[in-house]
């Protein structure tokens, strides 16, 4: 599953809501406020800055 941390309001976030909802991509949200971000948000994003995502699964398949 996908995660993607930034408050709705920013045109950043924003754009990858978009595109995420265009591609029918389910994620959960975590409306992160990007001023005096935690410690375990920087480690996501070392400038504190947002959008961020991840996943939780790491699954990569090659089809030939
Ligand atoms: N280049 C980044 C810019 C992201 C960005 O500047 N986001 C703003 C919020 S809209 C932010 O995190 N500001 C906090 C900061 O600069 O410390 C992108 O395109 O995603």
């Amino acid at each position: 599953m996908l995660k993607l941390y930034g408050a709705g309001p920013s045109p950043f976030v924003r754009k990858v809501r978009v595109v995420l909802a265009e591609k029918n991509v389910s994620y959960e949200h975590d409306p992160v406020i990007p001023i005096g971000v935690s410690d375990e948000f920087r480690k996501l994003s070392p400038l504190g800055k947002i959008p961020r995502s991840r996943t939780t699964a790491a699954r990569c398949a090659i089809r030939r």
